[in-house]
């Protein structure tokens, strides 16, 4: 991996005091024991250790910490960290009967979200960043996020949190090293992801990480910026706290740069969850989901089976990323590169999803949700009418008047493996065997409840033009298209037509590739009520997926793919109506006319760069629908 420093200016090498987490340098040599004999210093006194430690040490010139700590993701360190958290206003201990464990952090109240436009590409041609990104010179970036992280610890701790993003043992995992001055973000990381000293067994003394550096700064949106240099597999990230912006794992790594390195390697880096379908007889069928923010991905991937006494159970494998590799039997292997879930608490709760309840009753940091009397966490959705005296995510008596109590991305961190429905083979190295993708997104109208695609080169068609319709609640404007491609808008790493090559790429090289479906729960009746209920109902869909992978499954063909034939799904149990289903499966002409515009206009953006692929379905999908249209 070819990562260069881009640290500028070049300050002078001087000495920078290193701790390990437990107070000792010991500590620190004894986490690199049998890696390096060296004591890591040239007779100067100056850093001639591994790479890890060139690049800790250029990290610590720039942003000047007082101390350097190397974390070794001990439960000792954990709770250390959740000290430090405590001993600041914005984080309290929860109920520790009911909760035992678990801790409330509250973030500044301008630092609660994913900023998008303050996250840029930095790749050295623009073009290479796409239409779709923020684009930033990466000398100017230099400059600019370096200026930022000039002396931005001062008076602080450096934590130089090495992780493996997957599986320990999995050829598909990969190292990453963080350093951060934020003792949130260790202590969320190590959640997150595999932490400290088995990250640094596996990297030894090669260079084969990625690095981010990371600082708190002065938390002002102004002087905010995440910026991802893809050319040297590097992330630099300033100002912000939260989740998709500080915690670099997640979004910045195993998304924006793993994309990047994925399609220089020849495999996938995807914003999807993966669940296996088990199915009466114990078989388990595995898929890959992928679905915009607000889309239920969480809820999917642990979903409760309304056909449990079938036979039919949801095993949870990840629920927001999948890294993907071609194995030995031909099939597309995927592994969840994360440890633990950052969900959405707000809209969370036993009725909607009994399994994230279920997880989240010790060991969970909980950020910007409500708080009760009995010091238990609350938020909007959790079920039941709300408690009298609740704190707000500000920290303040809750005063309906001024909005909900919980703020609506308040989030959950909880170690995957607390989920009752996590999969057996969740951690295994080579793992799952892909057998099916399903895309998504949340449209009132056009959408029928699932359909499958004619082929692969449908299927990324029918993936390059997923779509989410916004919420009031988000935008004022209900039904507002917003087109994004397999969820990756906001987390390619690259120019999405080349995305797009890549997908065409990867289905000529998977001996056996995943069949290609599109879902949507959302589609309305005239009345503007959800026409499917929706949850753990969804499993009777999953279910018909199942079948067409396995080659059965009742189907009628249209022009935009495979849908259920009227008697192909399993309804016994559930009252959807003849007329409601109908409509869920109905492809309506005037519908994908617009649809058909709309999706030219999305693709025109990228101009020559589009593969002729794409082009070229969107050319068949008119020709198809055109004797409907004509009718
Ligand atoms: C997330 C997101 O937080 O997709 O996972 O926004
Ligand atoms: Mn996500």
């Amino acid at each position: 991996m070819a990562w260069t420093s881009p640290f500028a200016p070049r300050a002078r090498r001087g000495r920078v005091f290193i701790q390990s987490a437990s107070g000792t340098e010991t500590g620190r040599r004894a986490l690199h024991a049998g890696l390096h004999g060296v004591d890591g210093r040239d007779p100067e006194g100056e850093c001639v250790g591994t790479p890890l430690e060139s690049w800790v040490d250029e990290a610590a010139r720039l942003t000047k910490p007082d101390r350097v700590v190397y974390c070794d993701g001990s439960e000792a360190e954990y709770q250390r960290m959740v000290a430090k958290m405590l001993s600041g206003r914005d984080t309290s201990t929860l109920n520790e009967k009911t909760f035992p464990n678990c801790y409330l952090h509250r973030s500044n109240p301008t630092d609660v979200a994913r900023t998008e436009h303050l996250t840029f590409i930095c790749s050295r041609q623009k073009d290479q960043a796409g239409p779709t990104n923020n684009w930033m010179d990466p000398a100017e970036a230099r400059q600019k996020v370096g200026g930022l992280l000039d002396g931005a610890m001062r008076g602080r701790t450096m934590y130089v949190v090495p992780y493996i993003m997957g599986p320990v043992n999995s050829p598909i995992s990969q190292v990453g090293v963080q350093a951060t001055d934020s003792p949130y973000v260790v202590a969320s990381m190590r959640i997150m992801s595999r932490m400290g000293k088995v990250a640094m067994d596996r990297l030894g003394s090669s260079r084969e990480f990625v690095p981010g550096l990371h600082s708190l700064g002065d938390l002002d949106p102004q002087r905010r910026l995440i910026a991802h240099f893809p050319e040297e597999k590097l992330i630099w990230s300033v100002g912000s706290g939260y989740g998709g912006n500080a915690l670099l794992g997640k979004k910045c790594f195993a998304l924006r740069i793993a994309s990047v390195m994925a399609r220089e390697q020849g495999w996938m880096a995807e914003h999807m969850l993966i669940l296996g379908l088990e199915s009466p007889g114990g078989k388990v069928t595995y898929m890959g989901a992928a679905f915009p923010s607000a889309c239920g991905k969480t809820n999917l991937a642990m979903m409760v089976s309304a056909l449990e006494n079938q036979g039919y159970r949801v095993w949870t494998v990840g629920d927001d990323i999948a890294w993907m590799k071609i194995g030995d039997d031909g099939y597309l292997h995927a592994i969840n590169p994360e440890a633990g879930f950052f969900g959405v608490a707000p809209g969370t709760g036993m009725k909607t999803n009994q399994n994230v309840m279920g997880a989240l009753r010790k060991n969970t940091l909980f950020t910007n949700v409500a708080m009760t009397q009995q010091r238990e966490p609350w938020w909007e959705g959790i079920g039941g009418e709300p408690p009298e005296g609740l704190t707000d995510w500000r920290g303040e008596k809750w005063d309906p008047a001024k909005g909900p109590a919980a703020h609506p991305n308040a989030r959950y961190t909880v170690p995957a493996s607390q989920s009752p429905s996590i999969s057996p083979k969740w951690e295994a190295p080579e793992g799952v065997p892909i057998s099916a993708f399903v895309f998504g997104g949340r449209r009132a109208r056009v959408a029928p409840l699932v359909y499958e695609s004619f082929d692969w080169q449908h299927g990324v068609f029918v993936g390059a033009t997923m779509a989410s319709e916004t919420t009031a609640a988000i935008t004022g404007a209900v039904g507002v298209t917003r087109r994004d491609p397999m969820a990756m808008l906001p987390f390619c790493g690259y120019n999405m037509a080349d995305y797009f090559q890549h997908w065409l790429e990867m289905g000529k090289k998977i001996p056996k590739p995943p069949k290609i479906f599109h879902v949507n729960w959302f589609r309305k009746g005239a009345d503007g009520k959800f026409l499917w209920p929706g949850y753990g109902e969804n499993v009777r869909v999953l279910k018909w997926i199942l079948e067409r992978v396995e080659g059965r499954g009742a189907a009628q063909e249209t022009p935009i793919g495979y849908v259920p034939a009227k008697n192909g799904l399993t309804l016994d149990g559930i009252s959807v109506p003849d007329a409601a289903l109908d409509e869920l499966l109905r492809v309506n002409p005037q519908d994908w006319e617009a649809e058909l515009s709309n999706t030219k206009e999305f693709f025109a953006k990228f101009g020559a760069r589009l593969p002729r692929q794409i082009s070229e379905e969107h050319e068949k999908l008119a020709r198809r629908l055109q004797p409907m249209v004509t009718a």
